[in-house]
């Protein structure tokens, strides 16, 4: 098989490792022998989509935007802030099992659905606030989107943030065009629009897999597209295609930036291939293009 990966000059950079080689090279023919037709794409949002940190600083996730729309109830306020306080560390806490965390975060989620109860929301003011926060995706995520969308890919945006926030951002910064769907925790309102909780089950970081995309119009879309680029910054990202059993090649990117020394054997166990602080999609995007122009494919056509 040839080696693809030696071919890629964006996968021979210093900051690209890979566990295993040649189990990258037998997804990447997979991927060129399915061609664009046989192939999706299922990204996590929050420092996946947007730059995990811009000029020193690290950016706010859907839920950290939406808690900047103005004039929140204190209470509010103090009692997300708690509960983040409280669970955060347990997210990320690598000496607790999936399971273990997956009851915190069960948990999580759920008081943050009551936190948000009753509170008096306008979708359109929503919007407004993340314009103006306005995160800033990386870098050729457009270019990405569209190059997608001209081969006709579908993509799914699978988050477990807050998915009012993550279509607002998406459409202020150009890139949820019609191939583009987005599976999220959405606002449910009543008539008096009042936020009565999420619109569906709760998708918190552990239980982000086939659990929440089955029975969505997307689903329906990619059954017979056995082919998928995931992308995530989160070791539950790499989980994201769980239960999916048409898969056939799966190739797993993972953006690693906080605590990288330490995180780097975890995330190179979890991901085929591990990006350090690259704040671009210039290796996704260099991965689609040699798909998309491999003579393989177009010898096909
Ligand atoms: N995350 C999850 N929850 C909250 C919340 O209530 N407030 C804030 N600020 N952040 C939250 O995109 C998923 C990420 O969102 C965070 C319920 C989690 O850290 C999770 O990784
Ligand atoms: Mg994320």
């Amino acid at each position: 098989m040839e080696n693809y990966v030696k071919e890629i000059n964006e996968l021979n950079k210093n900051h690209v490792h890979i566990k295993d080689v040649d189990r990258v090279n037998k997804i990447i023919h997979g991927f060129i022998s399915g061609g664009p037709n046989k192939l999706h794409v299922l990204s996590d949002f929050d420092k996946t989509i947007t730059k995990q940190h811009e000029n020193g600083k690290l950016h706010l996730t859907s839920f950290g935007m939406f808690n900047k729309y103005p004039s929140l109830p204190e209470e509010y306020l103090r009692t997300v802030n708690g509960l983040a306080e409280k669970y955060r560390p347990i997210e990320i806490d690598p000496t607790l099992s999936i399971k273990e965390k997956s009851n915190h975060m069960e948990e999580w989620w759920l008081l943050t659905e009551k936190a948000l109860m009753g509170l008096e929301v306008n979708p359109m003011k929503i919007e407004e606030v993340c314009s103006e926060i306005a995160p800033s995706l990386r870098d050729g995520t457009k270019e990405f989107f569209n190059s997608l969308k001209d081969a006709d890919i579908p993509v799914l945006v699978f988050s477990a943030g807050l998915g009012d926030t993550v279509v607002a951002v998406l459409k202020h910064s150009g890139v949820f065009l019609p191939n583009v769907e987005v599976v999220s925790n959405f606002l449910k309102y009543n008539n008096e629009g009042a936020v009565v909780g999420f619109k569906d089950r709760r998708i918190h970081c552990y239980n982000k897999n086939e659990f929440a995309i089955k029975g969505t119009e997307f689903y329906n879309k990619i059954l017979n597209r056995n082919n998928v680029i995931l992308l995530g910054d989160s070791i539950g990202d790499a989980g994201m295609t769980e239960g999916m059993d048409h898969l056939e090649n799966v190739l797993k990117i993972g953006f690693l930036y906080e605590r990288s020394q330490e995180f780097l054997p975890k995330y190179m166990s979890s991901f085929d291939i591990v990006l350090e602080d690259d704040q671009t999609m210039d290796v996704p995007r260099a991965i689609l293009n040699y798909i998309t122009t491999s003579p393989t494919h177009l010898g096909e056509k």
